[in-house]
């Protein structure tokens, strides 16, 4: 198969071009390296890497014109709540003028399309306390971050009912696995966590540490997409991306302290604006068509921890 990964050079991209490029199929990256990093795909080549702007319709239509794309994957996006915060106008074009641009092209120009997935996110479900999350469940979206990934999906799938466009959008829940930046203080908990364990800093939990998330390794997330882009009955669905369980941050930081053998300091402080208490996925769609969760919380921080 011939593959375009949009954002393929950042965390979760680089994972997924990576199990596509060890099964042997054709990968292509399109980043512009705002946030993610070239050295994640040391495995492609500059024939498969454009470091091209999503934006740049000009050149993103020329590219899957070229190319014919099986499927592509798109996952570049302002990608920090904080920024599309800062910047609701300019994170607008690159989270949702840009996704209409790719599938409005990929509708023109490219007939032979398998698949297109869209990284959607848990954002949309906001603070509405309905447990577990199900894509029954009523929106409400409270950053222009989750405003844009409603957007997005919801383009995505009316590219399907519409124009029979072979679409996917899923929700994806907390990822975290090796390549996770810890840089901002708003990057995922687990990789902030490792950075604190590493560097014996104190770590700080916003609210009492027992609210829950649910965490999932990035190579289940990498099987679910690759599930995902084999079947067609998802066509013009909306699927969580999550596990079905929900783990609190204290225990996750026991479990660190357990694989490190050690502690570090730890302070708490006022929970975050808008912080969600507890958050846990319904995967059942995603589980009718063969997905199994491979890595518990354990196994996936002990590959993590060790990688
Ligand atoms: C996730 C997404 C975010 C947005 C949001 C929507 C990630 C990394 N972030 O935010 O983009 O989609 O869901 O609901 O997937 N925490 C601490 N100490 C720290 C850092 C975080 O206590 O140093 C807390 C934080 O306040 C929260 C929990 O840990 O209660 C998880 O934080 P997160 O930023 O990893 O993920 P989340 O679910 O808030």
């Amino acid at each position: 198969m011939k593959l375009l990964i949009t954002g393929g050079a950042g965390f979760i991209g680089s994972h997924i071009a990576d199990h596509y490029h060890a099964k042997s199929h054709e990968v292509f990256v399109l980043d512009n390296l705002a946030s993610g990093h070239r050295e994640n795909i040391p495995f492609i080549d500059e024939d498969h890497f454009f470091e091209v702007d999503v934006c740049d319709t000009e050149k993103v239509t020329d590219i899957i014109k070229l190319h014919q794309f099986d499927v592509v994957i798109h996952l570049a996006a302002v990608v920090s709540v904080v920024d599309t915060v800062n910047q609701p106008v300019k994170s607008n074009k690159v989270n949702i003028d840009a996704t209409l641009n790719l599938l409005e092209t990929n509708r023109e120009h490219n007939p032979q399309l398998k698949k297109f997935v869209f990284a959607s996110s848990a954002a949309v479900y906001g603070n509405n306390p309905q447990l577990p999350k199900t894509t029954q469940s009523i929106v409400q979206p409270e950053s222009p971050y989750a405003v844009q990934k409603y957007a997005g999906e919801q383009y995505t799938k009316m590219y399907h009912h519409l124009y029979d466009l072979p679409t996917t959008a899923l929700r994806f829940f907390n990822i975290y696995g090796p390549k996770q930046d810890p840089n901002s203080q708003y990057s995922g908990v687990i990789s902030i966590m490792k950075r604190k364990f590493d560097n014996d800093e104190t770590f700080t939990f916003f609210g009492d540490g027992e609210q829950t998330r649910d965490f999932v390794y990035v190579k289940d997330l990498v099987n679910a997409i690759a599930l995902v882009v084999e079947n067609s009955e998802t066509n013009g669905e909306v699927l969580n991306v999550g596990t079905g369980n929900q783990t609190s941050l204290k225990d996750i930081f026991s479990a660190f302290e357990s694989s490190y053998q050690k502690t570090v300091d730890y302070q708490f402080e006022p929970a975050r604006k808008g912080d969600v208490k507890h958050s846990v996925a319904d995967v059942t769609p995603l589980k009718e068509i063969g997905y199994e969760p491979q890595y518990t919380i354990n196994t996936g921080l002990e590959e993590y921890l060790n990688s």
